[in-house]
């Protein structure tokens, strides 16, 4: 049995997705990030960075106690290599499908997140930054969109851990409205994966996003602003009490200016 520390965002459905596809027997372990519920000390124990997903194997192939993972990309390829399945067997198509998935993990995420941040949840407007990460963005989705048009899947002729990582967030952009017309080849992987149905499984009923989470511009309350986005206590990195100052011409500290302050 597999526990799924699960909030229902693109990065929740990459692993509901693999464990559909695999089979594996999993609970649902749901969380409100916008609540804070990622701040406990029970998900710390199992995620030192207090992120979703997380899972924890009751069964680990290689025996033992429980075994936790976090960090989504980790999870696919502990899932994978659990299984034997969804990663080529050939070395050589092994490291294609793996360069993706971390591609996916250290470009394509976390630019698409910053964007997503400066554009939907900042409490200020900042021109800089929308176009820096939307620009960098772009760029990364038309080296997507490249590798689409001359492979039928992300990591190569097989269908892989590196098409689950990557698929759920372009999905959610094209459930919102993102134009697909400039990017003919990554519409068409959208579609057939899309049309799988482990994967319509790992993003309906509860693993489905809610409409919050997918509005062009979430104007949250100051409550919810800082349950996201505002270090915790006990977690400032050293260098914060150092004595060294972080420059910023934004004043963030207070979250959003909302009525309503919890
Ligand atoms: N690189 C991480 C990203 C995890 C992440 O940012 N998770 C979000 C939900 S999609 C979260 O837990 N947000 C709550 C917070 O930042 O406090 C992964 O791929 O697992």
């Amino acid at each position: 049995m597999i526990d799924l520390h699960f909030s229902p965002t693109p990065n929740g459905q990459k692993i509901t997705i693999a464990l559909e596809e695999l089979g594996l027997s999993h609970r649902l372990i749901a969380y409100d990030i916008f609540a804070g519920d990622q701040h406990s000390s029970e998900l710390g124990a199992i995620n030192p960075n207090h992120k979703l997903p997380a899972i924890v194997d009751h069964e680990p192939s290689f025996g033992g106690a429980p075994h936790a993972v976090f960090e989504s990309a980790a999870i696919l390829q502990y899932l994978a290599e659990k299984t034997g399945k969804l990663l080529p067997k050939s070395p050589r198509a092994r490291s294609d499908a793996l360069q993706w998935l971390i591609w996916q993990a250290a470009c394509l995420g976390p630019m698409s997140g910053q964007a997503s941040h400066f554009i939907r949840y900042a409490p200020v407007h900042i021109d800089y930054a929308i176009e820096r990460y939307s620009r960098e963005q772009a760029r990364l989705l038309a080296v997507l969109e490249r590798r689409l048009a001359k492979s039928e899947f992300i990591g190569g002729e097989e269908y892989s851990i590196a098409d689950i990582a990557i698929w759920p967030s372009r999905a959610a952009a094209a459930d919102m409205g993102f134009d697909m017309t400039a990017y003919p080849h990554t519409g068409r992987w959208l579609l057939a994966i899309g049309q799988r149905p482990a994967v319509q499984r790992g993003r309906t009923a509860e693993r489905a996003m809610p409409e919050k989470y997918s509005r062009a511009r979430v104007d949250l309350t100051s409550g919810e602003w800082n349950h996201m986005f505002s270090p915790r206590a006990g977690e400032n990195p050293a260098f914060l009490n150092s004595g060294n100052e972080i420059s910023t011409s934004v004043d963030t500290s207070a979250g959003p200016k909302s009525q309503e302050n919890q």
